[in-house]
């Protein structure tokens, strides 16, 4: 099986500005010293480190009427939103080395405006163990990293929630979540009423993984702009203890590899983020180099040779 892929722009967003535990804003050097790269360059594929966007520094303030740091969470997202549509716009694959999760708000308003442009479908990907779907009257946290998908679909402060330039950006039929295993109470209403298709730890044990990524993939097509936004607490802590959330009874190591494997095989991946890896919490950069592992397989390394 051969694929090509477009020229890649890695990007890196410094920052822990969505989260109350500092230390993902060390995340992109912990990534680039894992060899990230040049793992990618190796697989023959044009890529391009742009280095990283600059943005606020963190105030380490409570929340205000639901949201912490609202302001300095819209000024990094516009400078990812716009570094995330220059490369879109120029025909590469922009991948996002976060930071933490609330970076997805400006990368996929991004990839949104693009397909809205291009007439391109959109489907989002959401590897993680949570479902970053909640509001300010809903949040336990304050904490803005927990609520990108909601944003993304229209529930959200204004600056967040009109970035695409269309409200919503996204709608939940566009989105599949997998890996899920911690909704916080309000979150879990919330995300039934809107009907987010959720592949949860207990149906991922129930039918495998190979059948929740085949539903989850259902219907992506040439035609489909396939984003992948990729929270590494999503892998059981076990194995992925560089982040700031963990769960217990994550994703194991040959499912993370299957989840790629079968991304890889779509041939459909056009953005990535990689986000939440915290190397102040990590033992040696296993995460990140765990990360790298994964993105080669994103990228159609196969273990058993099938590329
Ligand atoms: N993440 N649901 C919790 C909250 O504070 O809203 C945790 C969110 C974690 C977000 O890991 O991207
Ligand atoms: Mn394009
Ligand atoms: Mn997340
Ligand atoms: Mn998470």
């Amino acid at each position: 099986m051969s694929r090509s892929y477009p020229p890649v722009s890695v990007f890196g967003v410094p920052t822990d500005i969505g989260a109350s535990r500092r230390g993902v804003s060390m995340g992109p050097e912990a990534l680039r010293v894992a060899g990230l790269v040049e793992a990618i360059a190796d697989r023959g594929i044009d890529v391009r480190d742009l280095g990283d966007v600059h943005g606020p520094r963190n105030p380490t303030s409570p929340p205000v009427d639901g949201y912490r740091h609202l302001e300095e969470v819209v000024a990094w997202n516009r400078a990812v939103f716009e570094m995330s549509t220059r490369e879109l716009q120029a025909g590469r694959m922009p991948i996002l080395l976060g930071g933490d999760h609330c970076l997805g708000i400006g990368s996929i308003a991004a990839v949104a405006a693009h397909c809205r442009a291009t007439g391109k479908k959109l489907r989002v990907l959401w590897l993680d163990a949570h479902a970053d779907f909640n509001t300010r009257e809903i949040t336990p946290s304050g904490n803005i990293h927990g609520m990108p998908v909601a944003c993304l679909c229209g529930l959200g402060p204004e600056p967040l929630t009109t970035m695409a330039g269309h409200v919503p950006a996204i709608t939940p039929d566009q989105v599949r979540q997998i890996g899920i295993r911690s909704v916080d109470p309000g979150e879990k209403k919330l995300v039934q009423e809107h009907g987010l298709d959720i592949y949860d730890m207990r149906y991922i044990d129930e039918v495998g993984m190979r059948r929740a990524m085949e539903e989850a993939l259902e219907g992506v097509d040439a035609d489909t702009h396939l984003h992948v936004s990729f929270d590494v607490d999503m892998l059981d802590p076990s194995i992925a203890p560089g982040t700031g959330t963990r769960v217990p009874g994550g994703i194991n190591y040959r499912e993370a590899q299957l989840i790629m494997e079968m991304v890889a095989d779509t041939g459909c991946m056009g953005s990535l983020d990689l986000v939440e890896v915290n190397p102040a919490l990590d033992k040696r950069n296993a995460t990140a180099r765990l990360a790298v592992d994964l993105v080669e397989s994103l990228f159609g390394k196969s273990t058993l040779m099938r590329d």
